[in-house]
């Protein structure tokens, strides 16, 4: 029977500024434009979820403070919640991006429900969950725990996947499925916002964005920029998902100040994607990098680490250029392309073409509809 009808699908993430959470909130999105009804449960309103579009739900957990605990605890409040929009809702799936602490609460929500009544639960890891977490001894067997309870294990990479059996020791199976990405329409224009940002008509933009977390390398980053030559070629503009003002002093010190414009928290990319010509990630670990496929879209090529899976989300010297993570490197190669519009051009269309035909929701969304009535099917 669920083979043919619309499922009722929970979704758990984290809700701020993220890949995790801004894939989880396109994927809602999309089923839900697809005849699901999906319910996102988390302690706050995914930042980009759209407000009032049919079929999708969100469901509040609240936190009380009680003074007994040092520390509040949200895996519990969490995981009532699960099983009460579970029951109330008749949820078939409780799909959970970032393990941490997200399957667990839903491994807990299904055994406080009897098993034919209990959604099953798909665990999708985003990154850190594994490579960080799941490193860490306390949190290590609670993760390898969660990910053998869960009903479905998938993986934003192939490298996610296989770092995940390597570090966790998991034998079963985890499933990949690249992320994917639609833009929305950008509401001002490429000449608009490039005026807004102070670019001038010989200077390329060099877009960064992500939430600046230490695994981004921003130093290196900004080491890079200071030895782009001629340093009048361009602009880097960092769209930050959150506080800047750490990194402020190393602009300062390495003569950037009138190079680098930064804009934080920042919720229409789409406007600023456009307007630049080239993408610019120095990460030390990426299982994806959704940023870097967000330029894609926008025909931008980027210069990137050869880090995590991004390897697998541009074919190098095709689409973009993978450098080793040295600043004169990244220096060489932001300049080989500002210098060539042509062949920036020529890689910015293939990223383009890479990215609607690999990673957009018609190629994607169908393998978490098919894996979700599969796991349904298999109860
Ligand atoms: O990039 C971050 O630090 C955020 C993190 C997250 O979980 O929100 O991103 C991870 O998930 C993204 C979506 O799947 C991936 O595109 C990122 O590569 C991944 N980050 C890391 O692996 C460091």
């Amino acid at each position: 029977m669920i083979a043919t009808k619309p499922l009722h699908i929970g979704i758990t993430c984290y809700p701020t500024v993220g890949g995790s959470g801004i894939l989880a909130s396109a994927l809602g999105e999309e089923l839900a434009r697809r005849g699901h009804e999906v319910h996102f449960i988390s302690y706050e309103r995914p930042f980009r979820m759209p407000a009032g579009a049919p079929r999708l739900h969100f469901h509040p957990v609240v936190i009380n403070d009680y003074e007994l605990f040092k520390y509040p605890d949200y895996t519990l409040p969490l995981s009532v919640k699960m099983a009460e929009v579970s029951r109330d809702c008749g949820l078939d799936v409780l799909h959970v991006h970032y393990a941490v602490p997200h399957a667990t609460a839903a491994i807990l929500a299904g055994s406080m429900m009897a098993e034919e009544n209990r959604p099953r639960v798909v665990t999708t890891l985003h990154g850190t969950d594994t490579t960080l977490l799941g490193r860490d001894p306390g949190y290590g067997p609670a993760i390898r725990h969660a990910l053998m309870r869960s009903d479905a294990v998938t993986a934003v990479s192939a490298w996610l996947r296989d770092e995940t059996r390597r570090l966790l020791g998991i034998v079963r199976p985890i499933e990949v499925i690249h992320n994917f990405f639609d833009p929305r329409a950008p509401r001002r224009s490429r000449a608009e916002m490039r005026a807004e940002l102070g670019i001038d008509a010989d200077e390329a933009m060099v877009l960064h964005l992500s939430n600046l977390r230490p695994v981004k390398r921003i130093g290196l980053l900004l080491a890079a920029a200071a030895r782009i030559q001629p340093r009048e070629s361009f602009k880097l503009v960092i769209l930050a998902g959150t506080d800047f003002a750490p990194f402020v002093d190393d602009v300062r010190r390495l003569g950037l100040t009138d190079r680098v414009v930064v804009r934080e928290k920042v919720t229409d990319v789409e406007d600023y994607l456009q307007a630049a010509d080239l993408g610019l990630f120095t990460s030390e670990s990426e299982s994806f990098c959704l940023s870097l496929l967000e330029a894609m879209c926008f025909g931008c090529p980027s210069v990137s680490t050869a880090v995590g899976g991004i390897p697998e989300v541009v074919t190098a010297g095709e689409s973009g250029l993978l450098v080793a993570a040295d600043a004169d490197a990244i220096a060489r190669g932001v300049e080989s392309l500002i210098a060539d519009p042509v062949r920036r051009a020529a890689l910015g269309q293939a990223a383009r073409r890479r990215a609607v035909g690999k990673f957009s929701a018609a190629a994607i969304v169908p393998h978490y509809e098919e894996l979700y009535r599969r796991v349904c099917v298999g109860s």
